[in-house]
């Protein structure tokens, strides 16, 4: 429908749009240049390629400017439902390459370059990488705003601007080094500061109650600090539509740039200081994995950009003129893990304090509003807050909470009565030593969808970690599995194969992935599997040049490359991988002659900072490729590579480059990994335990094509409740105490013994994620993935399955669950009439 209000730039972006933002080389050639020269002042004679990065990226982002606002527009005006995608972490990668492809832009932009003597390639591994996030949930949020995008749903991401995001790993002597991340050192080309969007948010101090002009009782916040949050928001493009949704992160700054009394008075540093305390809260991402008990300045983090979205969506509402009581048919607010989950508490402060609804009214529309996404079931990574810590920051928000709690166990006593292990259980206010808010149940009390990330994750959280919470609201319940985007990690990733797709199937898989359920149609024919062999072979040539220059490693591409990249955690048992290669390793010196096939063991992935085994992890596994790569009797058949800093960039060559992808975690511990389904998608196969989406995975291909071994989620819940001992798997493998005694005698650390002892320790004495326990099954069926893989025609037969049948792990048809099941959401046609 065409409308001709007032807020339509329709009519001013078809007037300058074949001119200034045309989408032909010869327009773009016209943009890169003049940004060149207006937006950065460079002489094209001196200007290096990090120039024409800036150029090229402020030119492409020209032509998604009126697409955005479009998008904006469109939704302002048909008054539809929107998704606001609440997360600490987005971890996007470099956009340039995914916007040229989102926009049918890559030829136009070689030209462009080529005709000013640039090289595409070179420009495009000049972007900083914009690293907000640790790992898995951080780098769902960006799959999910691409498809959100990309399927035309009305949709905001909220987070925060860090300064400084996930640290950058460095190897020296085998250990990890972090290094700062100054992604933003350059400018951010892609980003645009809205300084007029602030919100004001408060912190610290105490509340006091008074009485309203209509005589009510109300109760207003003294905060001890205010500070500012300034919107910064960056065009997400979707995939061959028009639709370029916002994401919108928040970066704090000081109420006032300077206390002018203080400055009258003379302390002029201290209100320096008072300014730079301000802005420390969206300095820094925390690196963990799991959260920092009880750190002050995360609580600040995640209240921060919490109530800046909150605020800023009241605005909106505002802006359209809908009443507030109508807040959740306008927003569906899903909250990524519990980082978020203040945003309950802070609904219902803003309807009740602000806005003056009541009670009741106001809990109807924050649990109409709210859904919750868990993605943890390891006890330590729960959230919680010490009470006397919260109640110091956020004084308003603990008399809600309790107020909450109250409600909930009145309800929950007269649903069980008299069951007080219950409510003791259940209460938002954990008793257990010192009291603590547990955030888990504040999101899920305050919510009313709650899920998991994967069948078996969901069916655990709903049996152990929330089975309370399940047996009163069943109804809350239910599964949505993880999924990752194919344009990202398959169309940008795997170039060589998206064009084999595309001449095999056409181009529908990029927008269906469960088209590629068409390549099994092509598995008899020899010249489609060769070339497919070929493809892969070129993909670990480009990862082993790249290798080659990180690490000083060789690594031959006729080797099977069998890979595990993610956070370096017990859970995830790099160490169980580790025995295997030594196992191999001892059995090739004791006989050289053997015959197995050669294989490259590649490894990637950060450790929390502050986690001392992980970082001893690192170490041996460097420490055990410096000792296998140098020693002439076992290099021609093992090599073991430490590809440093994994990032989202240079997992766009990895996961193309494997034939064995190792998702090894722990059964009942992995609540989904996406890992798993990036590798599947390019054709790797799987070595796995039932684990997180492994389970659906093997669904999906086949148990002949997946290398399933380990304990069950359910063995390993018996085993540990019969108190599992480690030393009764040692005394049964000889060959498994050989691999500990030679880690712990020093031989990897020149005859050092200390360096490792933590970690043989670890396993012998507790281990407590059972790599003992499952060390014999893997190693055996290791042997079966060496057997598949002696045959090349079978293997490729399985690759091909693989990649055939990962439909499901499309982000897509995640996306697609969220908004029919949870958001009731539906997508809405964005036409940017662009010539
Ligand atoms: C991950 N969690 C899960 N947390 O471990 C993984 O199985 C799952 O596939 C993924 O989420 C997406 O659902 C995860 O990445 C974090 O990184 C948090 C960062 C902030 C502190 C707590 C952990």
């Amino acid at each position: 429908m065409k409308t001709n209000t007032p807020t339509t730039s329709q009519g001013a972006a078809a007037v300058g749009a074949t001119v200034r933002v045309g989408l032909d080389p010869a327009a773009l050639q016209q943009g890169i240049v003049d940004h060149l020269r207006y937006s950065i002042g460079q002489l094209p004679a001196l200007a290096t390629p990090a120039h024409y990065y800036r150029a090229l990226a402020l030119a492409v982002r020209d032509r998604l400017q009126d697409r955005w606002i479009r998008t904006t527009e469109t939704y302002f005006e048909q008054e539809r439902k929107l998704a606001c995608y609440l997360s600490a972490e987005f971890l996007l990668g470099p956009h340039l390459a995914n916007n040229l492809l989102n926009l049918g832009l890559e030829e136009a932009a070689r030209g462009a370059l080529a005709a000013l003597g640039q090289d595409l390639d070179t420009i495009i591994d000049c972007e900083p990488e914009p690293g907000l996030g640790n790992g898995g949930l951080g780098r769902l949020a960006a799959c999910y705003l691409d498809s959100l995008a990309t399927l035309a749903y009305p949709a905001v991401g909220y987070g925060i601007r860090y300064e400084f995001g996930i640290f950058a790993q460095q190897i020296r002597d085998g250990w990890q080094i972090e290094r700062t991340d100054k992604w933003l050192h350059a400018g951010n080309p892609w980003e645009i500061a809205k300084p007029d969007i602030c919100y004001e948010v408060n912190w610290g101090g105490h509340t006091e109650t008074y009485a309203d002009e209509a005589g009510l009782q109300r109760v207003r916040w003294v905060p001890f600090r205010v500070v500012k949050g300034l919107a910064y928001d960056t065009p997400i493009q979707g995939f061959g539509v028009d639709t370029c949704n916002t994401l919108r992160l928040w970066s704090a700054e000081a109420v006032e740039s300077f206390d002018f009394q203080a400055f009258n008075t003379g302390d002029y540093f201290e209100a320096v200081e008072a300014k730079l305390r301000s802005e420390t809260v969206t300095k820094v991402l925390y690196p963990n994995d799991e959260p920092a008990i009880g750190k002050r300045l995360r609580l600040a983090q995640q209240y921060f950009f919490v109530s800046c979205s909150l605020q800023d969506m009241l605005r909106i509402l505002d802006l359209a003129g809908v009443p507030v009581e109508r807040f959740a048919e306008r927003y569906a607010v899903q909250l990524n893990d519990t980082h978020p989950s203040i945003g309950v508490a802070e609904l219902m402060r803003l309807l009740i304090d602000e806005r003056h609804l009541d009670w009741d009214q106001a809990w109807a529309i924050t649990v109409a509003a709210f859904g919750y996404t868990n993605h943890t079931l390891l006890p330590e990574a729960l959230e919680t807050w010490s009470l006397p810590l919260f109640r110091e920051c956020l004084p308003r928000h603990l008399e809600i909470i309790f107020e909450i709690n109250r409600r909930f166990l009145d309800q929950v006593r007269a649903r069980f009565p008299g069951d007080e292990a219950r409510v003791a259980r259940m209460s938002l206010i954990g008793e257990v030593g010192d009291k603590q808010v547990r955030m888990a149940h504040l999101a899920s009390v305050g919510s009313h969808a709650i899920n998991g990330v994967a069948a078996l994750h969901t069916d655990l959280l709903e049996n152990s970690v929330l089975a309370d919470f399940h047996e009163l609201w069943p109804e809350r319940f239910s599964n949505k599995t993880n999924g990752v985007t194919p344009r990202r990690f398959l169309a940008l990733a795997n170039p060589g194969l998206r064009a084999l797709l595309d001449r095999t199937l056409g181009t529908d898989w990029l927008v269906d992935l469960t088209a590629l359920r068409r390549l099994e149609a092509h598995i008899e024919d020899p010249a489609f599997r060769s070339e497919w062999r070929a493809i892969k072979h070129a993909n670990k040539r480009r990862l082993a040049d790249y290798i080659a220059t990180q690490t000083g490693v060789e690594l031959d591409p006729n080797w099977l490359f069998d890979i595990q990249v993610k956070r370096i955690h017990e859970y995830k048992r790099q160490h169980l991988n580790l025995l295997h290669i030594l196992t191999l390793y001892r059995r090739l010196k004791a006989d050289p002659g053997l015959g197995i096939p050669p294989r490259a063991f590649i490894f990637g992935g950060k450790a929390a900072p502050g986690y001392f085994l992980a970082k001893r992890i690192i170490k041996l596994i460097n420490a055990v490729a410096g000792t296998i790569n140098a020693d002439p009797e076992v290099n021609e058949r093992l090599k073991v590579a430490f590809v440093p800093n994994f990032n989202v960039r240079n997992a766009e060559l990895i996961y193309p480059a494997a034939d064995l992808s190792e998702q090894i975690s722990t059964a009942g511990k992995e609540a989904s990994g996406t890992g798993n389904m990036k590798f599947m998608l390019n054709g790797a196969l799987t070595i796995g335990t039932l684990d997180g989406a492994n389970v659906e995975i093997r669904e999906q291909v086949g148990d002949e094509n997946f290398f399933l071994f380990g304990l069950t989620a359910d063995e390993v819940a018996r085993l540990q409740r019969q108190g599992y001992r480690s030393a009764d798997w040692l005394d049964s493998h000889a060959e498994l105490r050989a691999v500990l005694d030679m880690i712990g005698s020093g031989h990897f650390a020149s005859g050092d013994s200390e360096v490792f002892r933590p970690l043989v320790e670890n396993l012998t004495d507790s281990d407590p994620f059972l790599v003992l326990a499952d060390y014999a099954a893997y190693v055996a069926c290791q042997e079966r993935v060496a057997s598949a893989w002696s045959d090349p025609e079978r293997w490729t037969r399985m690759a091909i399955l693989n990649t055939a049948r990962c439909g499901r792990f499309s982000s897509d048809r995640a996306i697609r669950e969220y908004a029919d099941e949870i958001w009731g959401l539906q997508p809405v046609a964005v036409s940017a009439h662009i010539a």
